[in-house]
């Protein structure tokens, strides 16, 4: 499949509602998926209205606000989970069950032979309660489970013709890129359905995880604003789109890019959590240009040293000129900046003079800017 081709599911209002320090009210939500549906995502995927009255009233005030972007919601693999996902009016069931030995005991109890027969009779119960929704089963901790019983539940769901697509979950985070490529790759080549993968980020390769499966024929990758959800939480939007941008931009200028950092900030202020400072894109640092090798680079032409155009995002670069590591280019820059005709040589003077000072503690720009004020001054 094309890289341009994928669909974003996005899971803020579901996985990243089991964040620790997440607790959406109706108003969040609708904030939430205002923005996300300004941004382009094709689909949101919301709690299970079987978690409480509220989480189920909350589908329907979302699926109330006729979004570009098709409502889903989460289930649980049993028949009573779906009829009220169905009451909602959703426009898409993503139901699990996990598959692991770990979750096939302590979880539910079920041997594969019954994880078919209920994968089966829920899924055969929505297609046939709701014809047009679009379906999807996954099998939670995939990358705990044996291959051999992966391959029995993939194949006897899709084979039943119930559903659209077939989830991938890397639900404790511990896949690797090869991994998640092989699992991926052999859905895509035994079955015709839509493939999708969910990534958790314990071992940090989250991102690099989506990625992988998207190169081996992924149709879907879900994400969540700033990459919350359990523990340390899954793929992130921007991480994703970055990981896209970078390659070619046009795997993601169908996405209106400059609301981004609105939704990082959003979720960053109402979860109460820092956008980290090496965040991608919005991290507070990655625009920042410091050694003076690099922002002489950076001011003759950005593309030196920037995988990422700010611009795309609506920020800005910065260069940072205050310290010991600044050239010269950096200072003249500044001084072009603020439009003050100044000889090299002054400029280089006034560098030593910002180095020195730089080696007790770095100068701010007001101080920076003072300097050359009053440079400019004396030359006149
Ligand atoms: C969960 C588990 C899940 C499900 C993913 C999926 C996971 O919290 O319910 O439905 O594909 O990580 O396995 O988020
Ligand atoms: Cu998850």
């Amino acid at each position: 499949m094309p890289l341009d081709q994928f669909a974003v599911i996005e899971s803020t209002l579901r996985e990243g509602e089991q964040f620790s320090t997440a607790t959406f009210t109706t108003d969040d939500k609708r904030r939430i998926v205002e923005a996300l549906d300004t941004f382009g995502v094709e689909m949101i995927e919301m709690t299970s209205p079987c978690a409480s009255p509220q989480s189920a009233a909350d589908i329907r005030a979302v699926v109330a606000m006729n979004t570009r972007a098709r409502i889903l919601t989460h289930i649980r693999c049993k028949r009573e989970d779906a009829l009220q996902a169905l009451e909602t009016g959703v426009h898409g069931v993503d139901v699990v069950i996990g598959t692991s030995p770990q979750l096939m005991q302590h979880s539910h109890g079920k041997s594969i032979r019954q994880i078919i027969d209920t994968a089966l009779e829920v899924c055969e119960f929505i297609r046939a309660q709701s014809p047009d929704i679009i379906l999807r089963f996954s099998t939670e901790d995939t990358f705990r489970s044996r291959e051999s019983d992966l391959l029995r539940v993939y194949l006897a769901v899709a084979d039943s013709g119930f559903v659209n697509r077939l989830g991938v979950a890397d639900t404790v985070g511990v896949a690797t890129p090869n991994q998640v490529s092989y699992m991926v790759a052999q859905l895509v080549r035994l079955t015709k359905l839509d493939i999708e993968f969910h990534g958790h980020n314990d071992s940090g390769c989250a991102i690099a995880n989506a990625y992988a499966a998207l190169e081996a024929g992924a149709t879907h990758i879900d994400t969540t604003i700033l990459g919350i959800g359990e523990r340390n939480g899954i793929t992130s939007l921007g991480g994703l789109v970055a990981r896209l941008y970078t390659l070619n931009r046009e795997h993601v200028s169908k996405y209106h890019l400059p609301t981004l950092p609105m939704l990082d900030a959003l979720i960053s202020e109402l979860c109460d959590l820092p956008i980290p400072f090496n965040n991608v894109i919005t991290g507070a640092s990655a625009f920042i240009h410091k050694a003076g090798i690099h922002a002489k680079a950076v001011l003759a032409d950005p593309s030196t040293y920037e995988a990422i155009c700010p611009e795309d995002f609506g920020l800005t670069r910065e260069v940072s000129i205050g310290h010991r590591l600044t050239g010269w280019n950096a200072v003249r820059g500044r001084a072009q900046k603020l439009g003050l005709d100044l000889p090299d040589a002054v400029i280089q003077d006034i560098t030593r003079v910002i180095k020195e000072r730089a080696d007790t503690v770095a100068l701010s720009m007001d101080e920076i800017d003072a300097l050359l004020t009053s440079a400019r001054e004396e030359v006149v």
